[in-house]
């Protein structure tokens, strides 16, 4: 029996592409042997403020055969700033890369959307079967790409999208893009067999891909802001980014 994915009660007020592609990562995950991820048991669903503004998380997370934490965030800070953050973590006996995704939008308008699947092994590079499958989708083009931090481009693939979409014809291509991604990957991953052998090598991967995630000093400051140091540390080393254990 398919776990059902409850609907969200603040998705009906976030942005348009923030509520769409939370329903369409949720429509793809349905077709994975879903059950539950426990976070931290106080962190699940968590409000907070930010200059005087309330903000809102809220947490879904799954885990499956080939996956072993599946994390759909929703956040709203106040009117103005909404957030989605996606990442999906192979089980390190899978050789698969891992899904991650971010939107922030602010007053109505996107300044970052990301999309990337980061290769799991520290040659940076994905398999041959994603490479292909990944170059034959449509070309996009979008009017202002974004440069990645340094963190980041130690991570994220040559398929790596960061843009900030500047039309609503855009932010549908970022939409049909990321859910691209996310197809291809649960396809490949219900058809992948198990290499335990390659366990360790993969563990380390995804240590350091968390590790690098952990130095965006974007999430965290506005995490500082709405908690304080400490929470923000604690969030995004046990709930957004935490280490996967030996
Ligand atoms: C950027 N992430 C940001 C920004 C904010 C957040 C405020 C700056 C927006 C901008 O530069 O326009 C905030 N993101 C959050 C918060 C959460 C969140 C508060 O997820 C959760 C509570 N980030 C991810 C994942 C990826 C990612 C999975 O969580 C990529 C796969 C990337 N976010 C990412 C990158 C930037 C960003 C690369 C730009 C950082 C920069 O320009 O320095």
């Amino acid at each position: 029996m398919p776990l059902s994915v409850a609907t969200s009660s603040i998705r009906q007020h976030q942005h348009p592409l923030v509520r769409q592609l939370a329903e369409g990562i949720e429509a793809c995950w349905q077709q994975l042997e879903l059950s539950p991820c426990y976070l931290p048991e106080d962190l699940g669903y968590v409000e907070g403020k930010l200059e005087g503004e309330k903000l809102v998380i809220e947490n879904r997370c799954y885990q499956t055969p080939q996956f072993r934490k599946m994390h759909l965030e929703l956040a709203k800070i106040g009117k103005n700033l909404d957030i989605l953050h996606c990442v999906m973590f192979p089980r390190p006996e899978y050789e698969l890369p891992i899904f991650g995704c971010d939107i922030v939008s602010g007053r109505g308008q996107i300044s970052a959307a990301i999309v990337d699947l980061s290769a799991a092994t520290a040659t940076g590079n994905l398999t041959a079967e994603y490479n292909s499958q990944l170059s034959n989708l449509a070309q996009t083009s979008y009017s202002q790409p974004r440069d990645l931090p340094e963190w980041g481009k130690r991570i994220f693939s040559e398929f790596c999208c960061f843009v900030k979409p500047t039309s609503l014809a855009e932010e549908q291509q970022f939409l049909v893009q990321t859910k691209a991604y996310l197809s291809i990957h649960v396809q490949r991953a219900l058809s992948k067999m198990p290499t335990p052998e390659r366990r360790t090598d993969l563990l380390d991967r995804q240590r350091y891909y968390c590790r690098q995630q952990q130095k965006n000093d974007k999430t965290r400051r506005v995490l500082e802001k709405a908690f304080d140091p400490q929470w923000a540390e604690r969030y995004m080393t046990t709930v957004l980014f935490d280490l996967p254990e030996a």
